[in-house]
């Protein structure tokens, strides 16, 4: 049919999106004149019921097999068997390979070209472009995600995702963000042809035969993913990792609810109910629905009194997140429980209290720089089922990263992620890739809260935003209400780091977190936010900025962070409890001289005034570069009350 990727039976006006996968697939079978049947594509092996699928799910199945064409399929049941089964084909295909000192633990290395999100690659594809992005102005270049029309997609499409899967298994992943049957989860079916991915899918998500009972004929989120290495292989593969990283094109379909990605099979590429679908679609549906997906972990905090609150906080990639939502408090008598370290979704109760759940169910955490001092119970986790990718080996059978040199035995020798054995500090190459990670599952975290898996969610009691800031941020203040907290979200800064294909310590704007991850324009997100105020009658959680990165002129950090964070978190639980422990200051409010419990500390000389300090310059240039980018990248759709609070704090710094 069309190649327009419009309907043409669309009546007056607005046009719909049919699915492109839908689409696609019958273009691909008219154009080679292949039978429309499934049954006439040669299929080797068949696993899984295919007959026994509801009818939705089954005509994605289909449609996908039609235009990948793979010679198998597999419908995945989600059990203990079939996970062994496909860590065996991966054993087998040199993918992986067992960790003899850890229980049920794989090393799976990749092609060196295939490490990391790809942000540049990665689209949104909407009919309006302003739908997805504001306009850039003044000749900026947009920072705020990238645009694919659906023209562009369906040729994308043709050319790469036709025959895609030639001579390859297609499995089928039925899976739920969130408890299976929560009314706040969503279920999401990928078709896949890397048995990696089904591997860490199903860490990563509920997974399997439970999904497609509570499903039925329901709607879902279309996921197909390819490597893109059809076989007979054109070229050999680097570390048997299948992928084409020139090719890679990572795409998300909100009106239909569709992710297509390819060419890559890693981490947020590849899993795609991560980011793909708990954040780029998630936000879309949560704006539809007047609810929030947000890149924040979700943590528990008990005080020695024994009152328990719940805080959200938004990091970007590789700031801590991990480290925070499994904190080991360094202050007697509180205690943190880990919800989830990465994804926050958080709709308003019947009594209009904002609970949050973590859709996902397993860690994909950064690997170096965790370590008995800054994450023991993350050390702790991982000890068994887990995959680490791109980690470098030990010869005893375990795994090293940078951040572990203290941890393992003096006579081992090191193998690094690339394969050099005798791998030693003095090559002055990391051991393990920088974006390294492991994949394991929540549920066997020594700290989870028992209400991780609560259908209805934790109540949230404070939003967190932070990054890693050197110079000028203070450790932690308060916005002044709700509005100056969608502010201080909106500025959000941060140091690039490895999670994406960035080089350097540049500063980057990061709003919320979710820079890499908006599903739709950044404006229209910020007056979503800015909505929230008058869907609730009860108090809004109390909004909060923290950086534990501020260094000195040497360059050394000034706080000690990790367990001693729990210093500023019981300050944020005086605030949530009405305590007068604030005062306020241009930026926002600072705690009072003593609010911070600084027991324990008095050791390490820690300078607070120099934690605290609000330097004229700094936070001048500060709101000068805010303002650029504002007027840059989000233009026009910039909710005035955004740029009303920017005023009012460049006024406040003026009297600094
Ligand atoms: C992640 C990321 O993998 O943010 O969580 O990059
Ligand atoms: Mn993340």
């Amino acid at each position: 049919m069309v190649s327009s990727g419009l309907t043409s039976a669309n009546t007056v006006g607005c046009a719909q999106l049919t699915s492109v996968i839908t689409e696609a697939s019958q273009m691909f079978a008219e154009s080679t004149k292949k039978d429309l049947s499934l049954e006439k594509i040669s299929l080797k092996a068949f696993q899984g019921m295919l007959v026994g699928l509801k009818p939705k799910v089954r005509k994605f199945v289909e449609e996908s097999a039609r235009l990948c064409q793979p010679s198998a399929i597999h419908i995945c049941d989600g059990s203990d068997r079939e996970m062994r089964h496909h860590l065996n084909i991966m054993q087998q295909a040199g993918m992986i390979e067992p960790l003899p000192k850890y229980n049920n633990c794989w090393l799976a290395r990749t092609d060196p070209g295939d490490v990391a999100r790809v942000e540049s690659k990665t689209f949104m594809v909407t009919k309006d472009r302003r739908e997805t992005i504001p306009l850039p102005k003044d000749g900026a270049k947009g920072l705020l995600g990238n645009w694919m029309s659906p023209d562009d997609l369906t040729k994308a499409i043709q050319i790469k995702i036709s025959s895609c899967m030639t001579g390859r298994t297609m499995y089928v992943v039925p899976y739920s963000m969130g408890p299976v049957g929560s009314p706040l989860s969503k279920i999401g079916v990928e078709v896949t042809d890397s048995p990696y991915v089904v591997a860490s899918m199903r860490t990563m998500t509920r997974m399997g035969e439970s999904v497609l009972d509570a499903l039925g004929d329901g709607d879902f989120v279309k996921c197909l993913h390819s490597v893109g290495c059809p076989l007979p292989l054109k070229k050999n593969l680097v570390n048997n990792w299948p992928c084409d990283p020139e090719r890679t094109i990572v795409t998300h379909v909100p009106e239909t609810k569709e992710i297509i990605s390819f060419g890559s099979g890693y981490g947020g590429n590849s899993l795609l109910g991560k980011k793909c679908f708990a954040l780029r679609i998630g936000s879309t549906i949560a704006k539809k629905e007047g609810w929030l997906a947000e890149h924040m972990l979700i943590l528990g905090i008990t005080n020695p009194k024994g009152v328990k609150k719940y805080i959200a906080a938004a990091f970007p990639s590789a700031c801590g997140k991990t480290n925070l939502a499994m904190m080991t408090p360094s202050l007697p008598g509180y205690k943190v429980e880990c919800v989830g370290d990465d994804i926050a979704w958080m709709k308003f109760d019947e009594d209009g209290i904002l609970r949050a759940i973590n859709p996902e169910n397993g860690f994909f955490g950064v690997a170096p720089g965790t370590s008995t001092h800054t994450n023991p119970v993350a050390m702790k986790t991982v000890l068994s089922n887990t995959i680490f990718t791109n980690v470098a080996k030990t010869s005893d059978g375990g795994v090293f990263w940078e951040g572990l040199e203290k941890e393992i035995p003096n006579n081992v020798t090191i193998t690094s992620w690339l394969g050099e054995t005798d791998w030693s500090k003095e090559s002055g190459k990391p051991a393990a890739h920088p974006n390294s990670r492991f994949c394991t599952p929540a549920g066997q975290c020594p700290i989870i809260d028992p209400a991780w898996e609560d259908p209805k969610g934790v109540p949230i009691s404070a939003i967190l935003f932070g990054g890693r800031r050197p110079e000028g941020v203070p450790l932690i203040y308060e916005a002044f209400n709700w509005r100056h907290g969608v502010m201080v979200g909106a500025a959000m800064r941060s140091e690039a780091t490895a999670a994406a294909e960035h080089k350097g310590k540049v500063i980057m704007h990061d709003p919320f977190a979710m820079r890499p991850f908006f599903g739709y324009n950044f404006g229209h997100y910020l007056q979503h936010w800015l909505s929230m105020e008058h869907r609730t009658d009860k108090p809004l959680p109390q909004i909060f900025h923290v950086n534990w990165f501020r260094k000195d002129e040497k360059g050394r950090f000034i706080w000690p962070g990790f367990g001693d964070n729990v210093r500023v978190l019981d300050w944020i639980l005086q605030r949530v409890d009405g305590n007068d422990a604030g005062e306020e200051s241009a930026v926002g409010i600072l705690p009072r001289p003593s609010s911070l419990k600084m027991d324990g500390l008095e050791n390490q000389n820690i300078d607070l005034d120099e934690l605290f300090r609000l330097p004229k310059d700094f936070w001048q240039q500060e709101v000068r570069d805010i303002e650029k980018y504002f007027t840059e990248q989000v233009g026009d759709d910039l909710p005035n009350e955004i740029a009303e609070e920017l005023k009012k704090l460049d006024k406040r710094i003026e009297k600094l």
